[in-house]
């Protein structure tokens, strides 16, 4: 079945993986057990990396779906060579430790994705994947593939039984990811129980019936076949490949084939048994043998060398065009090209406006011809959400042209800009995930706010991983009107501000839009959400009102108090900024002294220093009041004890936009009213 070298490196990697979290009386044994061998012929025979530079931009990439079987990763990490000690291993899901108790992206060197959460890392894949098809149709060239890249991933059957998964695996066949090579372990036990009670119907035939090329191993310590396999997935390039691996979870314990061997550790006993049957030495723990790490620090040698001749070839690119070579490495370092956002247009003040979805359409569409970095795309609501890059192409089945329905046009290839996610918001957030993890994308997806709440998991991860992704959500309130409550935003604003490292913007008008969207693209670390509406809303004069730059700030004074001295203070977001705008001039007209303040991102106003938040909501001035179409969560935190929120505290219903907002009383005489009471 294999050599005796190959048998001591599996059994390394079993075993470390046991000891780790033996000693750290936490983890999951069963999938390293059973897993290793295949992880074992994928990292030493088929791919393609430098542990000495994780970030070189053509290494396959490799997600473990499965996170919950980290310990196997870092073993394979530590072995192969990655800055990943044995000291860290030894600290494994402690405090500080680059040993986590899941994978985690920009944690440990070597991780690709955050992973945990199952099935959003085989998303993830379709998303890496999709990344590469891309980068490759837009900067090869007849003998220059200078982007040439795999994508890995080992799943479980928690991931094959997750709807995330299902979506992203439907989307990947039939953009037919030829490159995209998912092994299975397929060990019939999760957590709980055998899939007997949970799992019957034949996944190589649902994956066949998404369009995958699939290929069985029967069995999992067998490395001729996994090899064997690997090779046809390789070979197969119009199709995504499953790997269906029978395997025995906690290969080699008295617990092999029980859901027990799933998640705790053996124990002492069990581990010295599960050695002694495997034929390894029961002391030390932690052995590694020399022979073993010399044929896993072998990649060191060969990553090297991979990476040098690459190096030599993007050279030659380099001098054959120099043009693309220069804006893929613009792309690769993360930077925004020079010039950019020349053609972001500034929009004529307007009484009646327009509404923010179309102001970002425009603004999308000025920006992503001199971004090339920017593709994404909706679930199925382009017409809906504005976010189609219209004559960028389309990413990818062979359609019938630009006459193809719900086509963006420029044709359909590989470099399609715009990304046809089809009705799976879900998939959607974890594959942008995936073309954020890639590096080259600044990628962004898009739906109605609404259904944001299908897609809070890898929204989630973006914010834990740092990932910078855009979402577009609109239709931002009830003011959507007519579809009703179940398309009815009410919670989930306060839902995303909830989570941390997550910038959400609601701008105002066209010009607070045209802001966001820069802010958006040049913020980097972390996930940007973008909160627009459906209605028109007016375009606010800046002659009378602070510029629309003022949104980098998350809240600034938009009119004032004649003497810059307010005795009340009015706050609102997006649609409702006009509302206290009018209201404000009404109650002005009664004499009173009061401050409009736009508050578009609370996360950019936490980030400025207390003084300046003071400048924009003086303590002093405690008669505050904030409106926003969505629940008060929060709010208070600006209001004070002594203001209020004119906030929604049900569901919406179904009925003309302005009979709501008249029964939900979002009118001048309702804020006015509120506001009078605050001083009395
Ligand atoms: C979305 C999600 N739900 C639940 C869990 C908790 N959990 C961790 S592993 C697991 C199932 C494990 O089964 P499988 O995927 O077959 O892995 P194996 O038992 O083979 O290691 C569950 C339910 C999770 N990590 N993610």
């Amino acid at each position: 079945m294999s050599e005796p070298l190959d048998q001591q490196c599996i059994n390394t990697l079993r075993f470390l993986s046991v000891d780790m979290v033996q000693k750290a009386n936490s983890g999951h044994p069963g999938l390293p057990l059973d897993a290793a061998p295949m992880a074992y012929a994928l990292w030493t025979r088929w791919l393609k990396y430098n542990p000495r530079n994780p970030q070189w931009a053509d290494r396959d990439r490799f997600v473990l779906s499965a996170g919950h079987g980290s310990a196997l990763l870092y073993s394979l990490l530590h072995l192969t060579g990655y800055e990943l000690s044995l000291d860290e291993i030894k600290r494994f899901r402690q405090f500080g430790s680059k040993a986590p108790g899941h994978p985690e992206r920009g944690h440990t060197p070597g991780v690709e994705v955050t992973t945990g959460p199952l099935g959003q890392g085989m998303a993830n894949a379709v998303g890496l994947a999709i990344a590469e098809a891309q980068l490759a149709a837009r900067y090869n060239r007849p003998g220059h593939a200078i982007i040439d890249h795999h994508t890995y991933a080992l799943v479980s059957d928690g991931d094959l039984m997750e709807g995330v998964a299902s979506e992203a695996a439907s989307l990947a066949g039939h953009l037919q990811l030829g490159k995209l090579v998912c092994l299975y372990d397929d060990n019939s036990v999760t957590l709980a129980a055998s899939t007997d009670i949970t799992f019957s119907e034949d996944r190589a035939a649902r994956f066949a019936a998404y369009g995958w090329h699939t290929v069985r191993v029967a069995d999992g310590n067998d490395l001729a076949a996994l090899n064997a396999a690997i090779e046809t997935a390789r070979a197969e390039s119009t199709k995504p490949s499953l790997i269906l691996v029978r395997t025995h979870i906690g290969y080699g314990s008295p617990e092999q084939d029980s859901f027990k061997a799933h998640g705790s550790p053996l124990g002492v006993d069990d581990v010295r048994k599960t050695k002694q049957k495997l034929g390894w030495p029961t002391e030390p723990d932690f052995l590694i043998p020399d022979a073993a790490l010399a044929r896993f620090r072998s990649a060191i040698g060969r990553g090297a060398q991979t990476e040098a001749s690459w190096n030599e070839r993007l050279a030659a690119y380099a001098k054959a065009f120099p043009d693309l070579h220069r804006e893929l490495a613009c792309r690769l370092r993360g930077d925004l090209p020079p010039g950019w956002d020349a053609d972001i247009p500034v929009f004529e003040a307007d009484a009646k406006g327009i509404a923010t979805r179309d102001a970002s359409g425009k603004v999308m569409n000025a920006i992503a011809p001199r971004l090339p970095a920017l593709t994404g795309g909706s679930a199925d609501l382009d017409p809906s959400t504005k976010t189609a890059l219209k004559g960028l192409g389309d990413f990818n089945p062979p359609a019938a042209g630009d006459d193809q329905q719900g086509s963006a046009g420029g044709g359909w290839s590989d470099a399609g800009r715009n990304l046809h996610f089809g009705v799976r918001e879900h998939a959607m957030g974890a594959i942008v995930n995936g073309l954020a993890a890639h590096g080259g994308f600044i990628p962004y997806g898009a739906t109605f706010l609404i259904f944001s709440d299908y897609m809070r998991p890898p929204i989630r991860l973006a914010a834990l991983s740092r990932l910078h992704v855009v979402h577009v959500f609109t239709h931002d309130s009830i003011a959507l009107g007519e579809d009703g409550p179940t398309h009815q935003p009410v919670e989930q604003l306060a839902n995303l501000r909830a989570i941390p490292n997550v910038i959400v913007i609601r701008p105002a008008d066209a010009n607070e839009t045209a802001v966001a969207w820069r802010v958006a693209l040049e913020a980097r670390d972390g996930p940007v959400v973008l909160v627009l509406t459906r209605q028109d809303v007016p375009t606010l004069d800046r002659k009378r009102h602070a510029a629309a730059d003022g949104l980098r700030s998350g809240g600034y004074v938009l009119s004032d108090a004649p003497d810059g001295r307010p005795g009340l203070i009015l706050i609102a977001s997006g649609s409702e900024v006009a509302l206290i705008i009018a209201a404000a001039e009404q109650l002005q007209a009664q004499g009173i002294a009061v401050r409009c303040v736009s508050m578009p991102s609370w996360e950019l106003f936490e980030g400025l220093p207390q003084a300046e938040r003071d400048a924009v909501l003086p303590p002093g001035v405690t008669a505050r009041l904030a409106v926003e179409l969505g629940v008060a969560q929060g709010w208070h935190r600006y209001v004070g004890d002594r203001g209020a929120v004119l906030s929604i505290e049900r569901f919406g219903a179904s009925a003309p936009a302005g009979t709501l907002l008249r029964e939900y009383g979002f009118t001048v005489e309702h804020v006015c009213a509120r506001a009078m009471e605050l001083l009395r």
